[in-house]
Formats: structure tokens, C-alpha cells, sequence
């Protein structure tokens, strides 16, 4: 029988039955209803003794099929559950032959086989919680029968995999098997037969762990702690089922389970998740994309330039496994830079993140220059110089002189027009803008800003590198701030906005971080520098003096007050505390700011704060969307989810806009565009303004 999902076949008195949906055998409805066929079929079979089922092109499963959720397929039967039981109460022992990844409803698959074998690096998990979910097909009642209780609540807690060869001593994993894992399961299937060996039902099995109690306390409280709290509605009814696999009959926690599982994936945090989970995987891909043998790959990285920027995208190549060369001007910098990588490996391995040899491996991979002509082998260069148009053209006509005709040349800035960059190149199809957040080898952030020029192929073989180095690639369009930093300026607008008109600084960061933001904006500003908002503002005063508004920080820095780093800014510091306190003078500052302006301070409500701030991102979001910026909705969401802090509860600004509904942030919006001597910007952006009016969502919205 072969199904377009599944391939039978039968080897003597073996049924093989292989999971066949590429590329994760996610288990689909026809994956479901096929693999039922081909149970059943088997057991019918006369000729058949045992039934091994296994995955194909290195995947077991990846589990339920995620595109189903929220739809009617999902509910369709044979359910994940009953397919599972079908096997539990198959005639003829299911062996499952697990290679490469089994995780979620695969992993629940293989928990409902009478035995289990694993290639030693197979990785087993329960992820749905990293989905807001719960295991919801038997996961929660099966894993601690066969693996513990303590490991199973690791597991589903963590939403973490592991090893197959981790699992060696558990009930979870019969045998690891090197080799080819089809030859092993049906090896391991004919000893079976051979030996007759007695069939046990998962189910069947008693939990019986004498320190239960004491580990499903400390799971109740760790579940209740997690930082990450789009997590924690799931982690707490995780507990909940877990404990009712220790103190209920099967029958009964299944039934548990099944209910939280369907409470969960109504829930907000769910539908967050899920939108996460689809968003971070449509960003970083182009949707017209060259063909593959079209593609230069890249494995050889320059970067000019040994600062702070330069080292940490050095730093993230180096783990990457690519070797670089860093480029400096002058020896002093140059040594400066590299004792910077050298003490940020030295540290890792101190701390035990990375064993001494790998940390001396990486460290090998680094090449230090003084001259252009070391750059003639890079695939790519990245340059990571100090942030003025001179300079970077003068270093890109360097670049295109000593560098390799197909090599890509990148530039770093956070603002720069890439489009005037790329002409002083002859190459200008081949620049571009990568843009990493600081620290570049943490922040997994990459704006991949697209030049007017840059070809398909140049952007190909970007976004294939980022993928490698594990960044989540966006693709921006050449505007000032591109996605995050264009959001960010609105919202700082926003929030100064608020201030000027009655709020507090700590007023408005303490309503933010309330919201779920890591910190407020002039907590965040402080820790920045007040320099750098004033040297952005003084920049496009240069550039459009019309648009210039005097700034409350522009006194604090006048009078040195920058930040953490001079001890007050927006707030004061005490020597190497980096807790905010009230700063007099920035009260004072304040107080003339309002005078000066005109402005009677009024009270201000935390409402008002998160929804002028929060809508001010996704108004300028829309913008963005309009002007071709960025591709869609869920590239803006990544953006801001792994750049910014934005809670991931909420899926991220347009998201949470979309759940909000468009008619009423753009009706309050409206409203604060109304208000006398209202900024321009509070208008509703016109395409927030039509989503609003059709009743449709940004998540819907195609360019
Ligand atoms: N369902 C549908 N599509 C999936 C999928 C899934 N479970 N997993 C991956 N994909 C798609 C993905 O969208 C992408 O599509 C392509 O596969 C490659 O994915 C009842 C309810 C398996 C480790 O949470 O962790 O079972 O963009 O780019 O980096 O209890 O995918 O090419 O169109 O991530 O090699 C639980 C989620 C589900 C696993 C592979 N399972 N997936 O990583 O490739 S809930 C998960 C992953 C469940 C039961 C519950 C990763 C991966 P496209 P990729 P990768």
C-alpha cells in the first residue's frame, strides 16, 4: 500500500510501515487515517507476526501537524489519541524505530508501541509547551509510565529533547541501535517474535516513585515561576496532568489531559505561540528565491572593523564554524579587538558553555589583518565601522577593489542609506545591509536590509548564512531605522509625549514592564545613552529641520547627565548598581520643559501610557507594511520579539493589534490625533485605517 504519507511494506512475517509526509511526517489528518489503515491491515495480515513502524529522510515526526490547529482537520478522526490506542491494542507487537527528531505527537505515537528503538542521537521531546500546550495525546499519562516521574516532568516542563542514548536507562527507549534503523527494527521485531517476548501496554504500566509527592511540589512551583510567562498557563496544567497520571486511573487522566489540552489551545498565549512558531518561519525566506546551484555559497567572512559591533558578528561566525578575518586600521585596534574574542572564549570555557579545546578551535577560525588585500578570499564582508557616510564609502571602495568579483559586501549600519553605500561599489548588486543587534553574537536578530540593487542571489545566500549562524533573518527595505529602530523611534516619541504632558519617567517605564516589556524607554534609554537618542535627533534635524521639536534630554545632555554611564540620566545610579533611582535635577529639567511649552501637567492613567505607546509601534508597523518595507505583518512581529523584548504572550505588536482589534486601535488612535496640537504621526496609518474598516487583520494582510 502506498499512501502519498505512508509506504507499507512487508519483509517475511515483518510489516514495515513508514511515515512518508515530507519534510517532518507531521501527523495530518490523511498521515492519521493511513497510518490506521496500515495498523489494521497488518493485523489482518495472517502472515504477519510484528509491525515496525518508523520515519523517513532522517525524521521520525515532528508531531501533530501545526497548520491544522484551529481548523476543522484537526478534530477529524481517527484523532492522534484514538490512532495511538490502535496501537496499544494492536494484536501483533508495534515496535517504533525512532531516527533523527520524534518529538510532540511522534514522540506520542511511539509511547503508544509496545517497544521503542532509537539511534543513539535521535532527539525525543515534548515541545507543546513551547506552544502553550500540552502534550494532548496521552504524553503526560504515557512518559512517566515508561520514563519516571522526574524525568518525564523535565521533559514536559523543559519542552526540551534529548538524546535518545539519555534514555537508555529508561523503560522510554528498549535498545539504541546504530546502523541502518529499518534493519535494526525488524531485527529487532523478528528477536521479538522469536522469543515470544510478552506484549505490554503502556497504559497498563504503574507509576510508582515514592518521592512523587516531593516532585510534582517542586514542579507546581517551578512551573510557577518561569520568566518566559506565555509559558506558564501550560506549564501549570502540565503539572496538573502529570499528577493525575500519578493519582488517577489511566482512563480518567486521559480525559483530564484531553480537557486541558482543549482549554489551552483556545487561549491567547496559544494562539501567540502558534503565530510565533509560523512568523519566525515565513520571515527569512524570500518569495521568489534564485535556484540553490544559483547561489554563492557563503563560508569565508571578512569584517572591517574590531569594535564592540565588529568582534560580536565575529563572535557569531566563529561559533558558527566559519573562519574570519578581522580587519582593522591600526595594529592597537586590531589587538584590542582580538583580545576582546579571545577573553569572550576564554570566559566560556571558564564557566564551563564551552569545553577548552572548542573554545581554542573557534578561536583558530580567527585571522587578524591590517591590509585590504587579506580580504581577497571572503565570500562576504561585513563592515562594522564607525557610523558616518564617508567613512563607509571610502571603505566599501576599498572593499571593491581588493575583494573577490562574487563576493558580497555588507554593510552593519543601523540607519545609513545602503542604497548610497552600494554606489560607491561596481558592485552594487552584490551589497547589501546586515544589520545585528548588539551584543551581535546574543542578539539573534538580523535585518537583512535590501538595496535597490541587491540581487535575489546576494539575498539567497544572506539569508541561507543567517539561518546557519542562527539568527532570525528579517528582510527590510532601505528606510531610516529600517523595521525595529524606525518602531522604536515612534514609541520613544510616544513616551516622551507622555512626559512632557504629565507623566513620570518612572510612570511610564513601570506601565510598560507591567505590559511585559523587559524594560521601560527611559530606563532603556538611560543604559543606551542619552547621546545617542540626542546625536539620532541632531542627524535628522540636519536632514529635515522642519521636522525638529526640542527634546527634554537634549538639557539633560547639555549638562552631562547621559545615563548609567555618567551615574544620572532620566534617573540617578549609585556607583555599580544599575537599579534606577529619582534623579531631582531630571524633575526640574522636566518641570521647565513644560513651562516652556506651554504645557499644564495632567494626570495620566496607565491605559493611556501602554496604548499611546503600543500604538504608536503598530501605526508606524502599518506604514511599514505600506511602503513595501517589510513583506508582512509577522516580519515586523519577529522583529520586535527578538530585538526588543516585545512579550511573546502576545505574539508581537501587529499580533496583538489583530487581537485588540484594528477598529479600536485605530478609533483610539483617532482620538489622540484629534487632540489639539497633536503631531502628525498619531494619524491612523491609511492602511490601519482599511483593515479597520474591512473587519480584517493585519496577520491576513498580503502585499
Ligand atoms: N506541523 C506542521 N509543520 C511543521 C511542524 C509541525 N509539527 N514542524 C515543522 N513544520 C514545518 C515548518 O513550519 C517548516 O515549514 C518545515 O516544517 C521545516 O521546519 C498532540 C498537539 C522539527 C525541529 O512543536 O521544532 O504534537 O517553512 O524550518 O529547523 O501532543 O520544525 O518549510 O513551510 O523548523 O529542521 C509538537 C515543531 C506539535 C515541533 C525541524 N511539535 N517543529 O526544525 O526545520 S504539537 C513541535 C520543530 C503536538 C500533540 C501536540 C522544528 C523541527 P516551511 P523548520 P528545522
Amino acid at each position: 500500500m502506498n499512501d502519498p504519507t505512508l509506504c507499507y511494506e512487508e519483509h517475511g512475517e515483518i510489516a514495515l510501515i513508514r511515515l512518508c509526509r515530507p519534510p517532518v511526517n507531521s501527523l495530518g489528518h490523511a498521515l492519521r487515517a493511513a497510518l490506521l489503515d496500515a495498523v489494521d491491515r497488518a493485523n489482518r495480515q495472517d502472515t504477519v507476526q510484528a509491525i515496525v513502524i518508523t520515519g523517513s529522510a532522517g525524521m521520525f515526526s515532528a508531531g501533530a501537524d501545526i497548520s491544522e490547529f484551529g481548523t476543522p482537520k484537526a478534530a477529524r478522526e481517527p484523532r492522534l489519541g484514538r490512532l495511538i490506542l490502535a496501537l496499544e491494542d494492536s494484536l501483533k507487537p508495534v515496535i517504533a524505530a525512532i531516527s533523527g527528531t520524534c518529538l510532540g505527537g511522534g514522540l506520542e505515537l511511539a509511547l503508544g508501541a509496545h517497544f521503542r528503538i532509537a539511534a543513539p542521537d535521535a532527539r525525543i521531546g515534548l515541545p507543546e509547551v513551547k506552544l502553550g500546550l500540552i502534550p494532548g495525546a496521552g504524553g503526560t499519562q504515557r512518559l512517566p509510565r515508561l520514563a519516571g516521574l522526574e524525568r518525564a516532568l523535565n521533559m514536559i516542563l523543559s519542552g526540551n529533547d534529548v538524546p535518545a542514548e539519555q534514555l537508555q536507562d529508561t523503560g522510554l527507549i528498549d535498545a539504541v541501535a546504530g546502523g541502518d534503523i529499518v534493519h535494526a527494527g525488524i531485527g529487532f521485531a523478528r528477536r521479538i517474535v522469536a522469543e515470544n517476548m510478552p506484549v505490554r501496554k503502556t497504559r497498563d504500566l504503574a507509576i510508582s516513585d515514592p518521592a512523587a509527592e516531593a516532585f510534582l511540589g517542586y514542579a507546581r512551583t517551578a512551573a510557577a515561576t518561569g520568566k518566559d510567562k506565555a509559558l506558564l498557563p501550560a506549564r501549570q496544567k502540565c503539572v496538573e496532568a502529570i499528577s493525575a497520571a500519578v493519582g488517577l486511573p489511566f482512563e480518567q487522566g486521559i480525559a483530564l489531559e484531553r480537557e486541558k489540552f482543549h482549554l489551552l489551545m483556545q487561549s491567547g498565549e496559544a494562539r501567540a505561540l502558534r503565530y510565533i512558531f509560523k512568523a519566525e518561519r515565513a520571515a527569512g525566506k524570500l518569495d521568489d528565491p534564485p535556484s540553490s546551484d544559483a547561489v554563492h555559497p557563503v563560508s569565508n567572512i571578512g569584517i572591517v572593523g574590531a569594535g564592540t559591533m565588529g568582534t560580536g558578528i565575529a563572535i557569531s561566525f566563529l561559533d558558527g564554524g566559519m573562519p574570519v578575518t578581522l580587519l582593522e586600521m591600526d595594529q592597537t585596534a586590531l589587538d584590542r579587538g582580538v583580545i576582546r574574542i579571545r577573553k569572550h572564549y576564554e570566559l566560556a570555557a571558564k564557566k564551563g558553555k564551552l569545553s577548552a579545546a572548542s573554545a581554542a578551535q573557534r578561536l583558530s577560525l580567527l585571522t587578524p589583518a591590517l591590509d585590504y588585500a587579506s580580504l581577497s578570499a571572503a565570500d562576504l564582508v561585513i563592515e562594522a565601522v564607525f557610523e558616518d557616510m564617508d567613512v563607509k564609502k571610502q571603505v566599501f571602495r576599498q572593499l571593491d577593489q581588493a575583494c573577490k568579483p562574487e563576493a558580497i559586501l555588507a554593510t552593519n549600519t543601523s540607519y545609513l542609506d545602503v542604497d548610497r553605500i552600494a554606489q560607491a561599489t561596481r558592485r552594487p548588486s552584490n551589497v547589501l545591509g546586515l544589520h545585528f543587534f548588539s551584543p551581535a553574537n546574543i542578539m539573534r536578530l538580523l535585518e537583512v536590509v535590501r538595496g535597490e540593487a541587491s540581487s535575489r542571489k546576494t539575498l539567497a545566500a544572506c539569508l541561507a548564512m543567517a539561518r546557519r549562524i542562527g539568527k532570525k533573518a528579517v528582510l527590510a527595505g532601505v528606510c531610516d531605522g529600517f523595521i525595529g529602530n524606525r518602531m522604536l523611534a515612534r514609541y520613544s516619541a510616544a513616551a516622551h509625549q507622555l512626559v512632557a504632558e504629565g507623566a513620570t519617567p518612572r510612570q511610564v517605564d513601570s506601565s510598560l514592564t507591567g505590559f511585559g516589556l523587559a524594560m521601560g524607554p527611559f530606563q532603556m534609554s538611560d543604559l543606551a545613552g542619552l547621546d545617542i537618542g540626542y546625536a539620532a535627533r541632531m542627524r535628522r534635524k540636519n536632514e529635515n529641520p522642519g521636522s525638529w521639536r526640542p527634546h527634554i534630554a537634549d538639557e539633560l545632555v547639555a549638562r552631562g547627565h547621559l545615563g548609567q554611564k555618567t551615574g544620572s540620566g532620566w534617573y540617578r545610579y549609585e556607583e555599580g548598581d544599575r537599579a534606577p533611582k529619582p534623579f531631582p535635577l531630571a524633575d526640574e529639567i522636566i518641570d521647565e520643559y513644560r513651562s516652556s511649552q506651554g504645557i499644564v501637567p495632567r494626570k495620566i492613567s496607565q491605559t493611556e501610557i501602554v496604548e499611546r505607546c503600543i500604538y504608536a509601534l503598530v501605526n508606524e508597523g502599518a506604514r511599514i507594511l505600506e511602503e513595501g518595507i517589510a513583506a508582512r505583518a509577522g516580519d515586523i512581529d519577529v522583529v520586535y520579539l527578538n530585538g526588543y523584548g516585545f512579550p511573546r504572550r502576545f505574539g508581537g505588536p501587529m499580533f496583538y493589534a489583530d487581537e485588540v482589534g484594528l477598529k479600536h486601535v485605530h478609533d483610539t488612535l483617532h482620538a489622540y490625533a484629534s487632540a489639539p496640537g497633536a503631531e502628525d504621526w498619531w494619524r491612523p496609518a491609511p492602511l490601519l485605517r482599511s483593515l479597520a474598516a474591512s473587519g480584517a487583520t493585519f496577520e491576513e494582510w498580503k502585499n
